[in-house]
């Protein structure tokens, strides 16, 4: 068993910091002791638990650059990323501290007596995150699980903890609750396991790979536990001849290969219909030759390290035999886990490049006919995340939007998450909604309350 966690700078392969991780017995602790916390925030006035979400944002927001360099030294993300997904941390519990008093029911009308229904706090609600976008990931299921009176036990991922660690620092320091919020750090197979399986904890909200997802589940059921999974993805950008073509070029490479492709909104298959297939292979390879690759901390960086040597060794596992790929970027000499963009051209559709999450920077161009190909092509995978459609014409874009199997679509824009909007998957991409007003029914249980009214 892991008892000591080394977490590793992926641009310098140096050791950042060590700790001891928590066995099984402190994780069953932590579950104890948030539920009576949970019973203690929940009794609070609306007021206070909407205070309480505010004074995290408050404090997010004033360690702002510190949480930001913290990531990116941990993740081996751009700075310039970095602050920006600590500042929409620091957002989400904004957003949620307004939803605090807004949790309505429904009076249904019946006969004999009035009815309604209520939403109630689930009680112990356990995040597990994943390494690629550690404490926003982590903050999209935390906020909205306080916001409706629950209470919260994460567990980040072993490759990259250190911001929630901080985090959770920072939230011991606010006048909460104690442990409202509990951070315990472990593998996800000895800690994980004690996280889906603990009676007391009444919900899992997870993020990771499809596998462990169904794992997940299969280790939840005993005890019935809610789920939000939110899984892989292999996320198409169609692109249409009658589209922007030169706004379609130059932000498709950010859109695949943006945290160094690590990110489950990836749009990882191109398809682009035939007339302009080769301008746009073109334009995207030239663009993203102009990608700075480099040291995260450095505010001229687009492109930092894979997050470790075994996920680099996976990645580069799909890039071998038959595949021909067009490299294009320089990475830096030395250490660190660096892989340059690959953009295959034309793979055979049922290859790995095509049917596999890979979570690194590598593209798939393939071409397409009409509306008809295009929406085949694009439903032709497991998942059902997100991706994006580039046309001129406003019915198309609608037909099409209609017609892909996936949780969030974006038309003329590569974007997949807003905190107002709802975001999750279709098929094997997982289930349940993260962020905007939907996450409220992922963290309440609907209650029917009926009072006889005739005599
Ligand atoms: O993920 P895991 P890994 C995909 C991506 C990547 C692949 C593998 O394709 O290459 O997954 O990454 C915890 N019970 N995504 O192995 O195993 C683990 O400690 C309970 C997509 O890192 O899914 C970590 O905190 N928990 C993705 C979290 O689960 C368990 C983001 C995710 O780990 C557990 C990350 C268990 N049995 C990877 N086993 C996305 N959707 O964005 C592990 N964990």
């Amino acid at each position: 068993m892991l008892d000591v966690n080394t977490v590793i700078n992926p641009a310098t392969e140096q050791v950042i910091t060590e700790f001891p991780v928590a066995d099984t017995s402190a994780a069953e602790a932590a579950i104890e002791r948030s539920a009576e916390a949970q019973r203690a925030w929940v009794r609070l006035p609306l007021s206070s638990r909407r205070d309480g979400l505010l004074a995290i944002a408050e404090v997010v927001e004033a360690h702002r650059d510190e949480l930001a360099r913290i990531e990116s030294t941990d993740v081996g993300k751009p700075i310039v990323d970095a602050c920006a997904e600590i500042g929409g941390v620091a957002e989400c519990f904004r957003y949620y501290a307004g939803v605090v008093d807004k949790i309505l029911g429904d009076t249904i009308p019946v006969e004999g007596g009035v009815d309604m229904t209520f939403r109630e706090p689930l009680g112990v609600v356990a995040v597990i995150a994943p390494w690629n976008f550690p404490l926003p990931i982590a903050s999209w299921n935390i906020a909205p699980a306080l916001a409706t009176g629950n209470s919260v036990v994460v567990k980040p991922a072993d490759l990259t903890p250190l911001s929630t660690r901080r985090f959770g620092e920072l939230v011991d320091g606010l006048d909460l609750p104690p442990n409202l919020v509990q951070v315990v750090s472990g593998p996800g197979r000895t800690i994980g396991r004690v996280l889906t399986t603990h009676p007391l904890v009444a919900k899992v909200s997870f993020t990771g790979s499809t596998e462990t997802g169904q794992d997940v589940m299969r280790s939840a059921a005993d005890t019935m536990k809610r789920f939000t999974l939110e899984l892989g993805g292999k996320s198409a950008n169609l692109i249409f001849a009658d589209a922007d073509l030169p706004r379609a070029i130059a932000e498709a490479p950010q859109s695949v290969f943006g945290n160094t492709g690590q990110d489950c909104c990836a749009r990882s298959r191109i398809l682009v219909q035939r007339a302009v297939f080769d301008d746009f292979v073109d334009g995207f390879v030239e663009a993203t030759r102009a990608l700075t690759i480099g040291d995260p901390l450095d505010p001229a960086t687009r492109l930092g390290p894979l997050v470790s040597a075994a996920h680099r060794e996976r990645v580069r596992s799909f890039l071998t035999g038959e595949v021909k790929a067009v490299v294009a970027g320089e990475v830096p000499e030395g250490p660190g886990f660096w892989l340059a963009p690959r953009t295959v051209v034309r793979p055979d559709p049922r290859s790995r490049i095509v049917t596999d999450e890979i979570f690194g920077p590598v593209a798939a161009v393939i071409p397409f006919d009409d509306e008809d190909e295009a929406v085949r092509l694009a439903n032709d995978t497991i998942y059902g995340l997100s991706g994006s459609i580039w046309t001129s014409d406003v019915g198309r874009a609608l037909r099409v939007a209609r017609a892909v199997e996936s949780g969030a679509l974006s038309v003329n824009s590569n974007s997949s998450v807003r905190i107002q909007t709802p975001f999750g998957g279709f098929k094997q991409s997982g289930f349940g909604r993260e962020l905007g007003l939907a996450a409220i029914d992922g963290y309440t249980e609907l209650k029917n309350v009926f009072i006889r009214t005739e005599t």
